[in-house]
């Protein structure tokens, strides 16, 4: 999230978030996740928050469209972060399955293991209802089984807490 006044290394006209929703739109629209739940986890919270707080780049000089709530501040941390957010999720369309979004310094071992913990008990739980054929098709059951297995099988090789 803090990359919101930067611009890309290889294009200095194109805003990093602005390229970042524009991946995740191709993502959004891929035929493969249209059905599973996306886990969107955006990162350099702490940087975010700092550099608002710091005031010398005004979050409305890098979004047109953003417009200061009546009373707030310029770069109220909460306001900004939530229209990012709706930027994101507007690049779903409406009939997507769900999509979770959690915030992170991702520099915290606890903050990444909290919203690990977290997106791999809703996989586990999907996993479950598909199990149980209370939703979606066989197709889907074995994909998202499939996923689940690989997301923690992934996780085993994590280091532990504190590593
Ligand atoms: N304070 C802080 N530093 C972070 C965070 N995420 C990554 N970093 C640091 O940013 C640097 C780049 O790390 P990457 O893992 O490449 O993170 P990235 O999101 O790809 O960020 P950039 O490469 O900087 O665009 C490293 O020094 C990380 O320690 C975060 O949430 N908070
Ligand atoms: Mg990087």
């Amino acid at each position: 999230m803090s990359s919101y006044n930067e611009t890309l290394v290889e294009d200095m006209n194109t805003n990093q978030m602005e390229e970042a929703l524009v991946i995740f739109k191709s993502i959004c629209g891929s035929g493969y996740f249209m059905k599973t739940r996306l886990v969107l986890c955006f990162t350099k919270m702490d940087i975010f928050r700092r550099k608002l707080a710091r005031g010398d780049h005004l979050f409305s000089d890098h979004f047109p469209d953003y417009n200061v709530m009546p009373g707030a501040t310029p770069n109220d941390f909460e306001a900004a972060k939530t229209y990012i957010t709706e930027r994101f999720r507007a690049m779903c369309c409406e009939n997507h399955a769900p999509l979770e979004t959690y915030y992170i310094n991702a520099t915290s071992t606890d903050e990444v293991q909290g919203m690990w913990e977290s997106a791999i008990g809703k996989v586990r739980q999907d996993a479950k209802e598909f199990s149980s054929g209370s939703s979606g098709t066989a197709t889907e059951q074995v994909y998202l089984s499939d996923s689940a297995q690989r997301v923690l099988a992934i996780k085993e090789h994590l280091p532990a807490p504190g590593y």
